[in-house]
């Protein structure tokens, strides 16, 4: 499965879960309850209730942000990467090189000769392999080494005028 696919099917269990919540109050609603003692109760139950959330918040944002930062290089220290440059324009894109190996470490450069654009890299499949914005005055580095031989595809990834679609552009891996 691929991650969209997961975060797809993730997001439709939550969201069913929040409805059948909402659904619940909204049925027991017209109920009526000794309001005093559910106080009390509710009351009591604050405390633990902010200390099992502190905690598990924590525990989750410091298990998903240790590997900080993101935009660090896949590949091993002392390997020097292939450099690339891009360079985002209307209505196009103007790259140093197209053609790598497998298991070549790449560093994109990736910066715009006009306004701001979108630098998505898509396998065959058109899933998203890595992304940054192409901004005029910047230069976003993205780090990729293919594991897999194939054409793959550079897309445009804002919308920057009329023929923002046609801004696209194919890079190959071939075999080691
Ligand atoms: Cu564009």
């Amino acid at each position: 499965m691929t991650t969209q696919t997961v975060a797809w099917f993730t997001s439709l269990f939550f969201m069913s879960l929040v409805a059948l919540i909402f659904l619940i109050v909204a049925l027991r609603s017209t109920r009526k309850s000794n309001y005093e003692t559910v106080k009390k109760k509710w009351t009591k139950a604050r405390r633990p209730y902010a200390i099992a959330l502190v905690t598990l918040m924590l525990v989750v944002t410091v298990y998903t942000l240790r590997e900080l930062p993101y935009d660090q290089p896949v590949y091993g220290e002392g390997i020097d990467p292939t450099v690339v440059d891009v360079e985002a324009l209307q209505f196009g894109w103007d790259i140093s090189q197209i053609e790598f190996k497998v298991g070549e470490p790449i560093e994109f450069l990736v910066t715009s000769k006009d306004v701001a654009h979108g630098f998505g890299l898509y396998d065959e499949e058109m899933t998203l392999l890595a992304q940054t914005q192409a901004m005029p005055e910047y230069t976003n580095p993205v780090y990729i080494t293919f594991t897999e031989p194939g054409t793959y595809e550079i897309l445009c990834m804002e919308y920057c005028g009329l023929a923002h679609h046609l801004m696209t552009a194919e890079i190959t891996v071939t075999e080691y």
